[in-house]
């Protein structure tokens, strides 16, 4: 019980880094932010490195460190284990959790392979019968623009989807001296931008346009295949960087750099696709175009709080995209946060999802993205992977 006799959700967060940081940062704020109906505790975080996990630890207030995960999901305290590590762990440590009896939050993309993601689902549907729920970390489908584009959609205000634009640009690895991360080797990471950052507008298409992505035609290029190892032999750089130096150590790029594919979603629309992290001069920037029979709308994080919005049946000689800024407190989210036009940032979509997630969790439903969602998307993007190596061939994703 919390000192109001609120119930309360013990997490266990694997994972410290970049995730790990923005995760922390949720679970905090949510409470902060949220009536909700049971309180989430930092009870135990963990990771690799002991080192890095206590300071995460001292740095967002969690209350213990553990070097060991299994020992952290078999704690009494831990109700819910948070993954926020590299895709190579996702599926070990999600399907243990599931097995004990948590809940599990788990960080996108669901896993490496397909396989990995069939069996997390699969052990995800059995601890369903348990009451047990799961989600992936698919934190942008909880933008509130992007909620408010779903819901446009939903109602019928762009009519039939002939169109889907979509872009994650970053450019991060435009420098060849940025050095290697785990983000860069295949073993550790599954793909590179393709599942890094394509995977996030494949579940975003997939959310606002309520369709799935039916076949694609992708090609996929490494641009700069060596590159310098991180100066602190950690592994664990964040985005960018730089390392020059005589004989600095140099490891194998072997993931793709960027991913571009034509895709067919089941209504019949048309899409392309493109992920990048060589964009120069791009950020951060998830761009979507959607047109439809009655109208269009067009997104770019770089401009996060805005949604553009064509309305094709008002009158022609005032029709045009108009600029709605998602700061009311009538959008998705926004009441709980600040007066209109005030803006929110990044790290707000991740309090959402805790929010969603607690509030699932609270009433017994299962929250969304799942992992069954997830694996839709790992087929996506291992359909993208086998169209690149067969030259471009069209290739039909299951349902
Ligand atoms: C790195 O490209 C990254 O941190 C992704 O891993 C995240 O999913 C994305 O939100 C921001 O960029």
């Amino acid at each position: 019980m919390a000192e109001n006799g609120t119930p309360t959700l013990g997490i266990g967060m694997v994972g410290y880094s970049f995730m790990g940081a923005a995760h922390s940062h949720a679970w905090r704020n949510a409470v902060s932010f949220f009536e909700l109906p049971v309180v989430p505790q930092r009870v135990v975080i963990g990771g690799r490195n002991a080192d890095a996990a206590r300071a995460t630890a001292q740095k967002f207030g969690w209350g213990e460190v553990e070097s060991d995960w299994r020992a952290l999901i078999a704690r009494d305290d831990v109700d819910l284990v948070d993954v926020c590590t590299p895709g190579d762990t996702h599926a070990e440590i999600a399907i243990a959790a599931l097995e004990a009896g948590k809940h599990v939050l788990c960080e996108k993309p669901l896993a490496n392979t397909v396989a990995e993601a069939e069996s997390m689902t699969q052990a995800a549907a059995t601890a369903r019968e348990r009451g047990v729920r799961s989600m992936v970390g698919f934190t942008y489908r909880r933008v509130p623009a992007i909620v408010l584009a779903r819901r446009l959609v939903a109602e019928g205000r762009i009519g039939q989807v002939r169109h889907v634009r979509a872009q994650y640009l970053q450019d991060w690895l435009n420098d060849p001296a940025a050095p290697m991360s785990w983000r860069l080797e295949k073993d550790r990471a599954g793909s590179g931008a393709l599942g890094d950052i394509g995977a996030h507008v494949v579940d975003l298409t997939q959310y606002i346009t309520g369709e799935p992505i039916t076949g694609v035609a992708a090609m996929m290029e490494t641009f700069v295949p060596r590159r310098p190892l991180p100066g602190d032999g950690s592994g664990v750089a964040t985005l960018g960087g730089h390392v020059t130096g005589d004989d600095v150590p140099m490891g194998d790029v072997t993931v793709d750099d960027a991913a571009v594919f034509l895709a067919r979603f089941g209504g019949g629309a048309l899409a392309t696709f493109e992920a990048t992290r060589y964009a120069t001069g791009r950020k951060n920037a998830i761009r979507i175009e959607i047109n439809g029979s009655e109208g269009a709308l067009a997104f770019d994080f770089e401009d996060m709080n805005v949604l553009h919005f064509y309305d094709a049946t008002e009158d022609a000689q005032t029709a045009g995209f108009r600029r709605i800024l998602v700061t009311e407190p009538e959008h998705p989210f926004v009441a709980a946060w600040w007066p209109p036009g005030h803006l929110l940032g990044y790290e707000h979509g991740f309090t959402h999802q805790m929010v969603d997630l607690v509030n699932a969790i609270a009433d017994g439903r299962d929250p969304e993205p799942s992992f069954a969602d997830g694996l839709r998307v790992q087929r996506v993007l291992a359909a993208v992977e086998h169209s690149a190596a067969k030259d471009s061939a069209w290739t039909e994703i299951p349902q």
